[in-house]
């Protein structure tokens, strides 16, 4: 039986977002897909403790507060399905910010239940897996597959992998912007677009025509097809959010910069597309070729503070247990 497991999993950025959700299953009410990154990962190392309580540590500091309550709880999860018994110690390190729209939960939760699992011994398939992990936080289930992974609407859905990492001929530029940590979480978020934004149920029929389309557009690996439909289906999620009350705006001005330079840069004739999640931070779709021209383009925008390149990466696995 291991007593201490580390396991990896990466970031991934949704081409088609997940903005909704209801139910005691956290069932999502808009069914997306999504990139995983390899360059934004978090490494978590799980053991058994003594101890009367569990004890969390996130990039080297003793977790405090909701930051550690959130782990607590998935933890329970586990140990309500008899998976885990007794206390654990959770260290986990990113490699990038966090609480800042660059969906370090998706990382976060898909490696804490790649090492929860094996800690368990329960060989869960991973199907479920996916399952779980999406209890923690939503996109993590997508970080499960890795690649290009979809995750549908509906009961209890687990994420599918649609491209593996090797290939996809893609990658993502992440311009990091400054920003103070958001002042609303994805889940608070999502509540209040459902509660008050009047744009809320359009936006959810408008999530499910944009993941068939995009599903199809996938087949044919149309760059143009795929950015324009990542691009306009990242600025309906943000207008519904923005219609809410009190408004969900997570855009910064360095955000705006980037997506401006973007469309400038399409204009010149390079390929590249921008998203954003809930915060500020902009991810740009190019292809592999253009990757290194898109980050060099983007160092140059004055309001970034820090570039991110990534190529596709694989899935949440293990990389030491004893
Ligand atoms: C996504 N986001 O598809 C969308 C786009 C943010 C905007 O999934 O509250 O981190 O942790 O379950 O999964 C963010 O939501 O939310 C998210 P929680 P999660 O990636």
């Amino acid at each position: 039986m291991s007593s201490r497991v580390t396991a990896v999993a990466h970031a991934n950025i949704a081409l088609c977002k997940y903005w909704g959700k209801s139910g005691p299953l956290d069932t999502p009410a808009t069914p997306s897909i999504s990139l995983a990154l390899d360059s934004l990962t978090t490494t978590t190392h799980v053991s058994r403790i003594d101890g009367e309580s569990d004890e969390v540590l996130i990039n080297g500091q003793v977790a405090e507060g909701i930051e550690r309550e959130r782990v607590v709880r998935y933890l329970d999860i586990w140990r309500s399905e008899n998976y885990i018994s007794g206390h654990l110690r959770i260290d986990s390190e990113n490699s990038f910010p966090m609480a800042s729209g660059l969906a370090s939960s998706s990382s976060a939760f898909a490696a804490l239940a790649t090492a929860l699992n094996e800690l368990s011994e329960q060989r869960i398939s991973q199907t479920m897996l996916s399952q779980l992990a999406r209890r923690g936080s939503g996109s993590a289930a997508r970080s499960i597959s890795g690649g290009l992974s979809s995750l549908s609407s509906g009961d209890n859905p687990a994420s599918r992998l649609l491209v593996p990492a090797e290939d996809v001929p893609w990658g993502m530029v992440v311009g990091v912007v400054d920003s103070d940590d958001k002042k609303y979480s994805s889940r608070a978020g999502m509540k209040l677009a459902e509660q008050s934004s009047p744009y809320y149920r359009r936006w959810v029929l408008q999530a499910r025509h944009d993941y068939r389309y995009m599903l199809h557009a996938l087949r044919s690996w149309d760059l143009v097809e795929v950015g324009e439909l990542a691009e306009s289906n990242s600025n309906a999620m943000h207008g519904c959010m923005l219609a809410s009350r009190p408004s969900l705006m997570y855009w910064q001005a360095g955000t705006m910069d980037i997506m401006h330079s973007v469309v400038s840069w399409r204009e010149e004739g390079l390929l590249a597309y921008y998203t954003v999640d809930a915060g500020s931070h902009v991810a740009v779709l190019c292809h592999l070729d253009d990757l290194s021209e898109v980050a060099e383009r983007m160092q140059s925008i004055n309001s970034v503070v820090r570039v991110i390149a990534n190529r596709a990466a694989g899935p949440a696995g293990l990389v030491a247990c004893r």
